[in-house]
């Protein structure tokens, strides 16, 4: 069957969308069963190449989220009582501008700014990035990928000179000979990737994961590397030292492809395997099958998640992990070579549009004449009138109030209270601000701190394209259109920018017609989009930027033949080794990182209202190891307050074998008393301000049969 052949054969109800979470973005089909739209069922699309049918639990219960009864249908506004009150949305929107007004007219432009999100399309992404450059002409905008895909971003760019998650589609995962997963429990964070990997396995490859706890992801492999959070620098180093050892260097790749080795060869000489054991934990046999089975396998792969990423050094050791593969000669061969398995549904595309403090459409730098020259062009203003850098999404958010001077600030995307790190301190800083105004389609613990809230369209109301973790640009069509009170965030930006008097720009019939501009926007820069229409998207399942031109096939592998950088050479960076922002010492002798449950996504907000996910995963609870638990006397189901030095949280204990007995480990899906982030370190990378969320130090006591009870509390 050709590709439209099986769109029509669809039934007419049936619409073929994504879901709205993850950066798998499984392709689904959506069938209104009633005249009213309320009764939708979903089911995976088996033509979709990605997820060839299958999709977790989390997509196939996304239709609750429509019609449910927690959703905001009209604008609200928190009046001198505290109370939020329902108001039209003429009142809401002029309420929004004038006090936007006001406060760039006392404190000037960059008092006032925005925080984006990887869930937004494309589309809204590009234009949020548009509305605060050229509307509030702030430097102000950054956004939650900042917390996610950052650091990967980081390193990727420093290099191959180009980011892209996966420099080839995941059906390249089934092909490799050896797949490392670094930091990476996409057996529950993307469930159905697994089919690749036991496709994978089946053909006799193996499989590694890098992890300080046996995970579903773990145990399916073949080897297991349990090692202490936040050495995974000290690790890949460590491997690198041992390739050079036992003369598993391509040093023809080396000399054909890549400059910078000769540094990288001296850095890494104190990287022996012993003092590497002893830094990780990770027994110098292991380290040696490892690097043995990456070597001299065909093909092989490392893909990295959050684990390694999310430190404070998190882009050093993106960079470490490349050094490696380089170093093999794998980065371009078949099936091979580095990749980071991008977190949320849009988290590619959301990196690429110019939502990004430092960055403008096509991936372009704020900071480079010629870039600043192009975009300026399209958006038919000087280029002396683009604002530079921005800052970083916890910085900016660290700013908020009157001593960091942001004083107004427009979420779109995001619950910042319970997803930034020392969540208590960006609580008390966003209180502090003048105007916070939420556009989401649901309350939660950020819009308890907003004076407005905007309810906005989801996901199956309105048509957008996103960019999965593959850089396969799709689209999600509509399903039905949004209830009456609710409005797409591109309406509301556009309803802004006239009532602030820009109406040039910003008069768009529909998402397609920004999608044209974004084309324009990104036409010669590192995303190229411009050679991508819905229509291609539509016949091709998909298209893979870069996409230069109309009559252009899109570009599903990088690398094969040159990188990104003027000359076509990769580049080695020397990484040296440092320890996290805050290691275990005596008075906080534990460590303590962060991570997700199947069942829920992010901090929640969307996961926490669906029954069917609260049902199997009613709340957070601690992992700890049972050797701990018997030492600080706690029993399964008991409570164990964790203390950091920034905030204590009472969660029940799960005891397992899966961890470290030096660590502990929690999700950060729930807010309020049982946030996880009211423990974590706000140290950031320098390069990519990326938060520390997998390493701080904690210790632990029993609660005490009084206090059995207190975070369900
Ligand atoms: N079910 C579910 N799926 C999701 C999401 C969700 O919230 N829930 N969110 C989506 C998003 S936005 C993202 S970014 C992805 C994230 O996907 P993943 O990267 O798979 O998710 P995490 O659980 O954050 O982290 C992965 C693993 O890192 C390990 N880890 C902790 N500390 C360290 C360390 O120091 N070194 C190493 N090597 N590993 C460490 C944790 O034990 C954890 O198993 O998932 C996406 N998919
Ligand atoms: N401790 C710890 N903290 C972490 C992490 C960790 O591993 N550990 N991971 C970090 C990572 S990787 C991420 S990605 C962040 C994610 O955490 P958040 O940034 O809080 O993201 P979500 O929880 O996905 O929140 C999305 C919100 O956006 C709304 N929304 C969804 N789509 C749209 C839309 O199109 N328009 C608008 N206006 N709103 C929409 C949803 O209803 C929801 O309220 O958390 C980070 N925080
Ligand atoms: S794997 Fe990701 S995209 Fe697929 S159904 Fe689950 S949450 Fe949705
Ligand atoms: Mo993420």
């Amino acid at each position: 069957m050709n590709p439209l052949q099986r769109l029509r054969a669809v039934t007419p109800e049936a619409t073929k969308t994504h879901c709205p979470y993850c950066a798998f973005q499984c392709g689904m089909e959506m069938t209104v069963r009633d005249r009213k739209g309320h009764d939708i069922e979903v089911t995976a699309d088996e033509a979709f190449p990605v997820n060839r049918g299958q999709m977790c639990i989390k997509g196939l219960t996304s239709a609750a989220l429509l019609e449910h009864p927690a959703r905001i249908r009209t604008p609200m506004l928190r009046e001198q009582d505290g109370r939020l009150a329902p108001v039209t949305w003429e009142t809401a929107l002029d309420f929004v501008a004038e006090r936007l007004r006001s406060l760039r007219a006392t404190y000037g432009p960059a008092s006032v700014g925005a925080f984006g999100s990887g869930a937004l399309t494309n589309e809204k992404a590009y234009l949020l990035g548009k509305f605060v450059r050229v509307v509030l002409r702030s430097p102000n905008v950054d956004y939650n990928g900042r917390y996610c895909m950052s650091s990967a971003a980081a390193g990727q760019n420093r290099a191959f000179g180009i980011d892209r998650g996966l420099p080839f589609p995941v059906s390249d995962i089934a092909k490799t000979g050896t797949l490392m997963l670094w930091g990476s429990n996409c057996a529950e964070t993307m469930p159905p990737i697994t089919q690749w990997i036991f496709e994978q396995k089946s053909a006799g490859g193996h499989l590694i994961v890098v992890d300080p706890r046996r995970t579903d992801t773990a145990r399916i492999a073949s080897l297991h590397l349990q090692l202490t959070p936040g050495t995974d620098l000290a690790l890949a180093n460590g491997l690198l030292h041992l390739a050079i050892e036992q003369k598993l260097i391509d040093e023809d790749y080396v000399a054909r492809r890549t400059e910078g080795f000769d540094d990288l060869r001296r850095s890494v000489l104190t990287s022996d395997p012993a003092r590497i054991e002893r830094l990780t934990g990770v027994p110098i046999e292991q380290q040696v099958r490892a690097v043995r089975l990456l070597a001299e396998s065909e093909s092989s792969m490392i893909l990295s998640g959050r684990g390694p990423e999310q430190q404070s050094k998190g882009s050093d050791t993106v960079l470490a992990l490349i050094n490696l593969m380089l170093a093999l000669g794998k980065v371009g061969k078949p099936a091979s070579g580095y990749g980071c398995l991008t977190g949320q549904g849009n988290g590619q595309g959301g990196r690429e549009h110019g939502q990004k403090a430092d960055q403008l459409p096509g991936y372009r730098l704020i900071e480079d004449p010629d870039d600043r020259r192009a975009i300026a062009a399209v958006w038919g203003i000087e280029p002396d009138e683009l604002p530079g850098k921005g800052k970083s999404a916890y910085e900016l958010l660290d700013s908020c109030g009157p001593q960091g001077g942001i004083r107004g600030l427009l979420v779109f995307g995001s619950n910042v209270v319970v997803s930034s790190p020392h969540a208590s301190n960006v609580e008390r800083r966003i209180r502090d601000l003048e105007l916070l105004v939420v556009c989401d389609s649901f309350q939660n613990e950020t819009t308890e701190a907003a004076h407005v809230i905007l309810p906005v369209a989801q996901w199956a109301e309105e048509e957008g394209t996103m960019t999965n973790l593959e850089g396969r640009v799709i689209l999600r069509q509509r399903v039905r259109p949004p209830p009456p009170g609710c409005k797409t965030d591109l309406a509301i930006l556009c309803e802004l920018a006239h009532r602030l008097g820009v109406s040039r720009g910003f008069q768009f019939e529909s998402a397609q017609d920004v999608f044209d501009e974004l084309r324009a926007a990104t036409a010669g820069g590192r995303a190229d989009y411009s050679g991508i229409t819905y229509e291609k998207i539509r016949l091709e399942q998909g298209v893979f930027w870069p996409c230069p031109s109309a009559g252009h096939p899109g570009t599903p592998r990088l690398f094969a033949d040159t990188f990104a950088h003027p000359g076509g050479r990769a580049r080695f960076h020397a990484v040296p080794y440092r320890p996290a922002e805050e290691v275990p010492d005596t008075e906080y002798p534990l460590y303590f990182t962060t991570g997700r449950y199947k069942e829920h996504y992010n901090s929640g907000a969307q996961t926490r209202l669906v029954q069917a996910l609260v049902d199997v995963r009613p709340e957070p609870r601690v992992q700890i190891h049972p050797r701990l638990a018997g030492k600080l006397g706690v029993a399964e189901g008991e409570g164990l307050v964790v203390q950091s030095r920034r905030g204590a949280v009472c969660f029940l204990a799960q005891i397992s074998t899966d961890i470290r007995a030096d660590t502990l480990f929690a999700p950060f899906h729930w807010g309020g008393r049982m946030a996880a982030n009211l423990l974590t370190i706000p140290a950031l990378d320098p390069v990519s301000g990326m938060p520390e969320f997998k390493v701080c130090a904690v210790r632990a006591r029993a609660a005490g049969p009084a206090h059995q009870n207190a975070t369900i509390a």
